[in-house]
């Protein structure tokens, strides 16, 4: 029995949920065979949701991380290929934080490739006719933040986990209202794209 921690965000940019939560949610009480899955809510707070997310890593000592987290102009589900060392907000974070262009951490490596199967993720999510592909940037945000953490964490400590980060687009429900064109998935279709992560997730 293999233990995941499914991490997810809480809404910001002015949206009242947040797909990563909805699924996160969603799945925290379905049955897997080989699997325990925990959840772990993040503010979207730089320091904050690192620190909540390492304070639960270790404390439940998983085998898997996933993150999950919001893309909003996104079509597709894109396991993250890599984290880099900068902090570049485009928009504050819920706490007001906005760096420009600074280290994450100041001495830390260029960046950290995820240790999740990304590809066979993909090939998985396609085959169940959800649209997926490998992103090679988790962008400069809250989310490549997190992921950039939590890979130093791991690898500093020399910790047995696997880990990476998926994005997710928006809801169907959160583009009613936008003005301009937002792709979206229903939550039928994002709740078993998460399931099917963590199903290639256990595979490994
Ligand atoms: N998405 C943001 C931060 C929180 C979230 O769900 C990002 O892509 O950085």
């Amino acid at each position: 029995m293999e233990k995941i921690l499914l991490t997810a965000f809480e809404p910001f940019g002015g949206e009242r949920i947040n797909p990563s939560l909805e699924a996160a949610r969603a799945l925290e009480n379905l049955h897997f065979e080989h699997a325990r899955i925990e959840i772990a809510v993040l503010p979207v707070a730089r320091f904050q949701a690192e620190a909540l997310a390492i304070e639960q890593l270790r404390a439940a000592q998983p085998d898997v991380v996933l993150m999950l987290g919001q893309a909003g102009r996104r079509s597709q589900v894109t396991p993250e290929r890599v984290a880099i060392n900068v902090d570049d907000f485009p928009i504050p974070d819920n706490a007001g934080n906005q760096p420009r262009g600074e280290p994450i951490i100041p001495e830390g490596p260029v960046g950290y490739f995820s240790s999740l199967p990304i590809q066979a993720m993909v090939d998985e999510l396609k085959k169940a006719s959800i649209p997926a592909a490998i992103s090679n940037t988790a962008g400069t945000y809250l989310c490549n933040r997190l992921f950039y953490r939590v890979m130093h964490c791991i690898a500093a400590e020399q910790l047995p986990i696997r880990a990476g980060f998926i994005h997710v687009p928006f809801l169907h429900e959160q583009t009613i209202d936008k003005s301009t064109d937002a792709p979206s998935l229903s939550r039928e279709t994002i709740f078993e794209a998460v399931r099917i992560l963590i199903d290639v997730s256990l595979r490994v």
